[in-house]
């Protein structure tokens, strides 16, 4: 990549002085430091703006008691009652897309799963969403919807974004459908990173993308919760390095993993391509009922 770049801007394109980027290299070691020092959780007391301030500098938010977990006990009661219909449950399980011994198994669009609130978004997880998505034109809707469980024995992931383009597309909503201390190997996070949407900034967002695919690591401090409670729900820009840890706590790790994109970015990335006809359909009715413009909802007045 190195020796390909210069060319693609001419034979005689002079590569980037490395001290044009020093002030965005030190920018990013300031944000990430101050996201690992300050932490990324935000109480729901602390309400939305809060939240979106850490998603928007930091790409990652843990919502502290952001899901009733009375509800989350009927969650798992439906999705129990799911697994112990095998021949349906198959039909929806995907083993290829996820690495490293995880799997997904995409939700049937059957109550209790198609209500909103039910795929962990709450009213403020929505205020959240819709807050991050306006950088990025202000339209966003599910791209899809799994419980995806790292099983026990689960290896490190290398790390990796999401979506390889700009942040601002796809986020990524995850419910913690048991508690998962660092045994369970949680989801390890590059804070600040992900390649900007705004024209000055992303030239350097861009070189220290490049600079962690090839170190393999965050270039800056690296975040990774060491305990996060039953019902706590993480949102993170699918642009920005993270990877699951090794889980050797001997127990599964089952998280219930949405993902919402800007516009019809969900179609462009055609993220089901390789699911099941039976997966496909469902993912299809759920874009139905919470596409763009906003989740399927019309926009409270009061917002
Ligand atoms: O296991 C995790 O925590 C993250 C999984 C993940 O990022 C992936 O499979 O792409």
């Amino acid at each position: 990549m190195a020796t390909f770049l210069p060319g693609a801007f001419g034979a005689k394109t002079a590569p980037a002085p490395a001290e044009q980027f020093a002030p965005a290299l030190q920018a990013h070691h300031d944000c990430a430091d101050r996201c690992v020092s300050e932490g990324i959780a935000v109480s729901v007391a602390d309400g939305a703006k809060k939240a979106v301030d850490t998603l928007q500098r930091c790409g990652v938010v843990q919502l502290l008691g952001a899901y009733d977990l009375s509800e989350l006990d009927q969650f798992q009661k439906a999705f129990d009652q799911l697994k112990s219909r095998e021949k349906a449950y198959k039909k929806l399980l995907d083993t290829k897309q996820l690495h490293d011994g995880r799997y997904q198994v995409y939700l049937p669009f059957t109550k209790p799963f198609s209500s909103r609130k039910t795929l962990g978004v709450s009213d403020l997880v929505l205020e959240v969403l819709r807050s991050y998505f306006l950088a990025s034109g202000g339209s966003f809707g599910i791209d899809h919807v799994t419980v995806l469980t790292s099983s026990s024995g689960s290896a490190n992931q290398s790390l990796h974004p999401d979506v390889h383009y700009f942040k601002g597309l796809s986020v990524s909503v995850h419910t913690a459908l048991q508690d998962v201390p660092a045994s369970m190997g949680p989801t390890f996070f590059c804070p600040c990173t992900g390649e900007s949407l705004t024209r000055e900034d992303w030239p350097p967002s861009a070189a220290i993308k490049m600079t962690i695919l090839k170190r393999k690591d965050c270039l800056a401090a690296q975040f990774a919760p060491s305990f996060t409670a039953r019902g706590t729900v993480t949102i993170y820009d699918g642009a920005m390095f993270h990877k699951g840890l090794e889980n050797g706590s001997g127990r599964d790790r089952p998280v219930l993993k949405l993902e919402v994109a800007a516009e019809e970015f969900a179609e462009r990335r055609n993220y089901i391509q390789l699911a099941s006809a039976a997966a496909k359909k469902q993912v299809r009715r759920f874009r139905e009922a919470m596409g763009p413009p906003y989740f399927g909802e019309s926009r409270r007045q009061d917002l």
